[in-house]
């Protein structure tokens, strides 16, 4: 248990700095083992604040404090005061200079926050409040400073030595050692701060921006890497040139850096001229990535390049905006990555993830809003809901405004808060100023937490040809939270005829006839309804396209218009969702009537989709895809594990045996034996092909057992190879043990692959994975202390492996705690990120629920757990108030 509750911040309590730092010079002094590091403060008092007690309280935590002088004059001991957490000055000057000196230990750094080592390079890890463990500063992102920094540290081992900004001088000490100097001429908050020490080799490339700068784009990876980082590289250059175009960014340094680190806690880091990413996010060979991880790493590397102006050049206020930027630029790399592959595609894979991660996380203990309003631990934050559904604000923002008048409100955004720390307050006046728009209401979205609903009715006049559709919204009771009235809902609407075309979208009061095609409809009220007049017959409405808002509908559709949107629908989006809806709708069938028969129309449906060459195979590949166990659970008022699982295979088998035919049609036609491409078109026909191989593998008889082995066994690239292994593990026996043994032998010294060997094992829903999951454990390769690697077999089993970690017998639970409990002293934040497996404990059944709490209950009875975990466990408590 935690003895004292560690405190609670809020964002009714911000207040600004009583202190600003103009200028900051950094001296590190580089070891694993101890580093020192001099800092150089121009503080001075703030002209905006109101006066506190004459004090000035620095962050600071893990530091050994050397030296500490003002203007030059060291300080005595009665002068200042050093807490665990805070190094507090007494009665300091309104201006002055101010240096510490402390030392620190990279090598003994587990939790990956601060200056740590990696492999056998140093780097660092700042946001949120990671640079309070470099030296001592005011750690908030309203502060914002110039830097500089200068390195110094063994040229032999560290022969590449890298800071934010410009490079400067650099110089051989004589003494084996060598001096780099980088100065970042941008103002930015300590979270941006970053640095590298390390010997690495270098890809460079160069980039003119549109005004005819040039800048130097180098990409710095571990030597045996060389020759995997091609498609990050072309990957930058397309998102320079995508912002320059799109929004009238340009990039604003001389330089660009990217270091690829195998042991990093998320994805990557945005640093100021210096992103850190994990190498996942960098590297890629065809042979060692498949068409996921190129698309992973093309976003994320936009991503971090977009925050370069959405974050950084504009930063947030405090902890509470994060949604600002991130939610921004979550929109951002969608719209990017949708640009440069397929649209459809990208669109139904984001809403998927939205859907399995955002909607669960906000129906439950750990619901919060887009922008928080408190928190214990601020990295419990980076949550689906700051990110993904944020994101969908800004979507709905943009839908609302159209793109001339959103691009006029971005603009001034950009022009009026440059080099500032702003609110999302701020951003949503700049959209209003530019759009002339009353956008206040729509604040309400950052507010108000939970997933609101839309229950759709429609009514058809046939005498007068008129179609009423009345739009409800509701937004689901959150316990201590009263609904903070109607929101503003952009809804996209298509009515169709009996042939599948779009009709024209005509309103009784209006006096132009409209043309066919989408529409969107805003909801402002309770309830609205709309009049669509000029119509020949009752259509069919294709409701929210392109998912216009992150919300739940309610219609009553027949199987038969299911059928119909499937098949018909000319916005993609939603033929993939009417896909959707049915599968659910039978697969829940079926979990409680085992023995339903399918809708005529279904499998053929099914057949003649599997079978349209006319249409992207790539969406094909989605509308064929039925949804994921873990998300029928969440349309379950009490999720039944076994009763899915069961379900969703009877299905599959129905679809695998009724169209083998065409499936192993479907296969053979999207093969490719040519050379590896990354066109929309390529990936499509590898999704489709790998996802027909997995219906007949359904099966497996000797026939599809030998196709999945050949290809398993050709290595065309790793998305088959990846795709292909997936079904010979589920198949088990000496089959699986060969191709395992195979895949490893082949790959165990590429750290990133060996970590899909792990996950592949973790993900099989064969009855003995969570005895092989704790094998795996003592494997050579396996290491806790590589958040990767962790991930790929704790994480892939207790979040992604529904079936197997759900296990009745409480087993999955005891594994996740205890590995929790192994972890959280050493890397607090992925202790905390794992918990979250047993967040819908309440949605299960009795005695899951029994056993899931007794867990939950064990953590929190632990003394001197890490506030991070400490936070997640009281909050899915919650009111179940566990027993001290
Ligand atoms: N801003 C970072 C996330 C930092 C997470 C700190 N726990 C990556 C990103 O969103 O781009
Ligand atoms: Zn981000």
């Amino acid at each position: 248990m935690y003895r004292n509750t560690p405190p609670t911040i809020h964002l009714k309590d911000y207040r600004p700095p009583e202190f600003l730092i103009d200028q900051v010079d950094l001296r590190f002094e580089l070891d694993p083992d101890t580093t020192q590091v001099e800092a150089t403060l121009a503080i001075r008092r703030n002209p905006a604040a109101t006066r506190g007690d004459g004090n000035l309280r620095l962050d600071g935590e893990q530091l050994e404090l050397e030296y500490l002088a003002i203007d030059d004059r060291p300080l005595a001991r009665s002068e200042y005061r050093v807490e665990p957490e805070a190094l507090i000055l007494r009665r300091v000057p309104d201006r002055f200079r101010l240096v510490t000196r402390v030392r620190i230990h990279p090598a003994r750094n587990t939790a990956l926050e601060g200056l740590y080592q990696s492999g056998s390079m140093l780097c660092t890890q700042c946001e949120a409040e990671g640079f309070r463990r470099i030296t001592y500063f005011l750690d908030r992102p309203d502060v914002m400073a110039r830097f500089s920094t200068t390195l110094i540290a063994d040229r032999d081992r560290f022969p590449i030595l890298l800071a934010n900004g410009n490079p400067g001088p650099s110089q051989d000490l004589g003494d084996g050692r060598h001096l780099a100097r980088w100065d970042d001429p941008f103002p930015k908050p300590c979270y941006l701060f970053a640095l590298v020490a390390g010997d690495l080799h270098q890809v460079e490339d160069r980039f003119t921006t549109a005004s005819g700068r040039e800048v130097s784009l180098r990409l710095f990876v571990e030597p045996e890497h060389h020759d995997q980082c091609e498609h990050a590289m072309r990957s930058l250059k397309k998102a320079m040139r995508w912002d320059e175009e799109r929004y009238g960014r340009e990039y604003d340094l001389d330089v660009y850096l990217i270091v690829a680190v195998s042991h990093f806690n998320m994805g990557a880091m945005e640093n100021k001229g210096l992103n850190i990413f994990n190498a996942k996010y960098v590297l890629a060979r065809p042979d060692t990535a498949t068409d996921q991880d190129y698309l992973g790493i093309q976003g994320v590397i936009a991503h971090e390049y977009f925050h370069n102006w959405t974050g950084n050049r504009i930063t947030c206020r405090d902890w509470f905006q994060l949604s600002l930027k991130e939610g921004f630029t979550v929109f951002r790399d969608q719209e990017f990555s949708a640009d440069m592959g397929s649209r459809d595609v990208t669109r139904i894979a984001d809403v998927r993830n939205l859907r399995n991660r955002q909607f669960p996380e906000d129906s439950g203990p750990l619901a919060h809003p887009v922008r928080p309003d408190a928190y214990i631990e601020i990295n419990n934050f980076y949550t689906a809901t700051v990110y993904e559904k944020g994101a969908e604000l800004v979507r709905m923002l943009a839908t609302l405004l159209g793109p001339d008048a959103f691009r006029r409100g971005t603009d001034l955004y950009f022009a009026r808060h440059d080099g500032q720390a702003v609110t999302i307050e701020d951003f949503i006046a700049c959209l209003a100023e530019a759009s002339g728009r009353d956008l206040g209401p729509f604040l309400r979205w950052y507010a108000q937490p939970g997933t609101p609903e839309l229950e759709v009715r429609d009514q058809w006049e046939d005498e007068t040809g008129t179609y009423r559709l009345t739009i409800r919204q509701r937004i689901p009771a959150t316990s201590d939270r009263p609904s903070s009235g109607p929101l503003p809902i952009p809804v996209a609407v298509g009515l169709l005829d009996a042939k599948g075309r779009d009709l024209p979208l005509h309103l009784a009061d209006e006096p132009a006839p409209t043309p066919a095609g989408t529409r969107v409809l805003e909801l402002h009220t309770d309830e609205t309804s709309f009049r669509f007049v000029g119509l020949a017959a009752r259509p069919i409405p294709s409701l929210l396209r392109g998912f216009s808002a992150p919300v739940k509908v309610r219609y009553d559709y027949s199987d038969q218009d299911l059928v119909f949107l499937m098949t018909h629908d000319s916005d993609g989006f939603n033929r993939w969702d009417a896909a959707q809806s049915l599968a659910q709708r039978l697969l829940l069938q079926g979990v409680s009537e085992p023995n339903t028969p399918l809708p005529s129309g279904f499998i053929d449906a099914f057949r003649r989709t599997l079978t349209d060459e006319d249409a992207d195979p790539g969406l094909r590949a989605e509308i064929l895809t039925l949804p994921s166990e873990a998300y029928l659970g969440d349309q379950m008022e009490t999720v039944d594990v076994e009763g899915i699982h069961r379900a969703r295979e009877t299905l599959i088998g129905q679809i695998a045996t009724t169209l083998r035919a065409e499936l192993l049609a479907t296969y053979r036609a999207n093969q490719d034996p040519g050379p590896y491409r990354l066109t929309p078109l390529a990936i499509g026909r590898r999704a489709l092909k790998n996802l027909a191989l997995a219906y007949l593998m359904h099966t497996s008889d000797d026939e599809t057992l030998a196709l999945c082995q050949a290809q398993f066994a050709a290595h065309q690239n790793m998305t088959d190879v990846m795709a292909a292994l997936r079904w010979l593990v589920e198949a088990g026996g000496e089959t699986a043990d060969q191709a395992l043994d195979a895949f490893y032998r082949r790959w165990s010294d590429d750290a990133l692959v060996v970590d899909k060997w792990f996950g592949i094992q973790a993900l099989s829903q064969r009855d003995d994975t969570l005895l092989r999951v704790e094998s795996l454990l003592d494997h050579e390769a396996f290491t806790m202390t590589n958040p990767n690697r962790l991930r790929s077999l704790v994480g892939t089993f207790c979040l992604m492996n529904q079936l197997r970690f759900h296990a009745a017998s409480g087993a999955g639970y005891v594994f996740l705690v205890d590995r929790v409990l192994e972890l959280d002293p050493k890397n607090p934040q992925i202790a905390a990120r794992l918990v979250q497996a047993l967040a819908q404990w309440r949605r299960f059944d009795e005695t899951r629920r029994g056993l899931m709490r007794g867990q939950l209950e064990r953590l929190f009875h632990t003394p001197d757990l890490s506030k991070d975990v400490y936070e997640v466990v009281a909050k899915t408590l919650g009111s179940s108030e566990p027993d001290a």
